[in-house]
């Protein structure tokens, strides 16, 4: 049972009542009534690669899972309507490698997970991702969903006719509801045509408003927004771990404090690289840019997409990570007004010196450097607490990482096994306190950024940003995810999961916290 049990950055799970693996809908309908019946929990899974603890079993031997990695039938395709109806276990890249070569289409939604991650997950989880800026999010996406209440009721919204408005839509309902109304088992989903072509623009910049201005100029100007793909950026700190623990390649060879990568996606190589060159000349003429490159090759855009997409594996390698996933408006994003800048300044506050991370090489340069500190590995210098931002800034969507480091750069060996302590390099060795151990940094990390970063972005942005982006509440998010629902809206939650879910089998203590919390 233990891969199903434990979550993808090893905070949560613990022993599962049985794995449960059916192969049909009428078998994921006979776990959920039998699990009903006798009052047991039922925790769905797809890919396990969520980033926020909610599809791994929390209370030990207590709870099914139900992992649907056995259901990853295509339904059909329907090539008038572009529509493909898809079993909830399939793998997304699975899905999108069979649409390129077989259909010529591909899957609206494309990120780092694509290896592991599932349709069923992606939806339970609205997922976002990196073309979410071209194509929207799944809800433009998402047609027909076929999915088993609690109490193992079969419903059957599977269409693939576009538009269908007969009622409630009950697709968008379960979209994002992470597996708390119903067990999706089959989608129908919206395909679009692949592009051909795709020409990746990285950009150095020395400061958060010319990085704005450049954004909003490729994503607002006609001739280029439709061709605009993607748009992600990265700080100095991300890019550094993305290379010293991802083993990536910088594209750009030095550190920027922020880092642009655009895609551009169409018929013709040519006019990719046309757009690509055009933004990016653009930029470095009206000053925005220090730097930039062009792709001239599928070689060389994978490399930029490998430091982009690099970053949260490198980040687990490195230690253990606090995960933000916030929605804001650009100017409060990063950069001296923005949430980066304000968690930064939040660790200075409250964390010893000592454990800082003296940042990325050169930091002292940066608008954006971190501070002096950190630990030593056999006379490498580790670092220490830090915290990146990086994202997908076409969506004002920011991942703030506060990163504790538990392994040694040179060689990956781990160093900060929970309850080790981690030493101090020379230079601070002096200092009169003990260093603290991993599990004590790791909790020092996380108290002293949450609930600060989700009290900043809901004091700062209001109803212009949110807690919680892309990833999902699950367990993480449930303390603070309310500071982002609108007045009624938990109240309309509740109502809707005790309708659907009235003995609570799906998840019990997930998404919404339960009473008196
Ligand atoms: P799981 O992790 O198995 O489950 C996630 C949630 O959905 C759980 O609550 C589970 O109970 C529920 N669930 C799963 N399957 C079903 C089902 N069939 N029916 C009902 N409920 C179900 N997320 C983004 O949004 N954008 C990104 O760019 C992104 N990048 C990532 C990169 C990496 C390296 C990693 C590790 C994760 C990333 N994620 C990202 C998070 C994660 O991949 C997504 O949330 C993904 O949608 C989860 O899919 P999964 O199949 O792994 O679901
Ligand atoms: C991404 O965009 C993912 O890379 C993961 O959503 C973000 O690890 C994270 O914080
Ligand atoms: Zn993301």
């Amino acid at each position: 049972m233990g891969p199903y049990c434990t979550d993808w950055l090893g905070e949560y799970g613990c022993m599962a009542l049985a794995v449960a693996r059916p192969q049909t809908t009428q078998q994921v309908s006979a776990v959920l009534a039998a699990c009903h019946r006798t009052g047991v929990p039922v925790v769905p899974q797809g890919g396990n690669t969520g980033l926020v603890g909610g599809g791994v079993p929390v209370a030990a031997g207590a709870e099914v899972l139900l992992s649907l990695d056995r259901m990853t039938g295509v339904r059909s395709f329907d090539e008038d309507a572009g529509v493909l109806t898809v079993e909830a276990g399939a793998v997304l890249q699975r899905v999108d490698e069979m649409l390129r070569s077989d259909h010529g289409r591909c899957m609206p939604v494309d990120l780092g997970a694509k290896g592991s991650c599932t349709v069923g997950g992606i939806i339970a989880t609205a997922a976002g991702g990196v073309h979410a800026v071209r194509w929207g999010s799944l809800h433009s996406s998402l047609v027909g969903v076929e999915a088993v209440l609690a109490d193992g009721t079969v419903v059957d919204g599977l269409s693939s006719a576009r538009k269908r408005n007969v009622g409630y839509h009950w697709p968008h309902l379960i979209l994002g509801s992470e597996g708390t109304l119903g067990v999706v088992t089959a989608a129908a989903l919206r395909v679009p045509p692949a592009p051909e072509a795709r020409v990746v623009a990285m950009l150095g910049f020395a400061d958060w408003d010319g990085l704005r201005r450049t954004v909003r100029r490729a994503l607002g100007s006609r001739g280029l927004a439709e061709t605009v793909s993607a748009a992600e950026y990265l700080d100095a700190a991300s890019v550094d771990v993305a290379v010293t623990w991802g083993g990536q390649r910088d594209p750009l060879d030095e550190r920027y404090p922020y880092t642009l990568l655009l895609e551009a996606a169409g018929a013709s190589q040519a006019y990719c690289s046309e757009r690509m060159e055009e933004v990016a000349q653009g930029a470095l003429a009206a000053g925005e840019a220090i730097t930039g490159a062009v792709s001239a090759s599928t070689a060389q855009a994978r490399q930029m997409w490998g430091l982009r997409e690099g970053v949260t594996e490198a980040l687990s390698k490195r230690g253990r990570a606090v995960k933000l996933d916030v929605s804001l408006p650009l100017e409060r994003m990063a950069g001296p007004q923005g949430a980066v800048a304000a968690a930064r300044g939040r660790l200075r506050d409250q964390l010893d010196p000592a454990w800082l991370s003296p940042g990325p090489r050169g930091a002292s340069t940066l608008e954006e450097g971190c501070v002096a500190g950190g630990w030593g590995c056999d006379g490498t210098d580790v670092g220490g607490v830090l915290a990146c931002g990086y994202g997908h800034v076409g969506d004002g969507n920011l991942h703030l990482n506060v990163s504790v480091p538990s392994a040694c750069a040179a060689d990956g060996r781990p160093v900060g096994a929970e309850g080790d302590t981690l030493r101090r390099p020379p230079a601070s060795s002096s200092a009169a306190a003990p260093p603290p151990s991993l599990a004590e940094a790791a909790a020092a990390a996380r108290d002293a950024s949450v609930p600060f970063v989700p009290e900043w972005v809901a004091k700062e942005a209001g109803m212009r940003g949110s807690v919680s982006a892309e990833h999902g509440v699950g367990m993480s998010k449930l303390g603070y995810a309310g500071l982002s629902r609108g007045s009624g809206e938990e109240a309309l939650m509740r109502r809707l999961k005790a309708a659907l879910d009235p003995t609570n089998t799906l998840l019990p203590g997930r998404v919404l916290a339960a009473r008196g919390r």
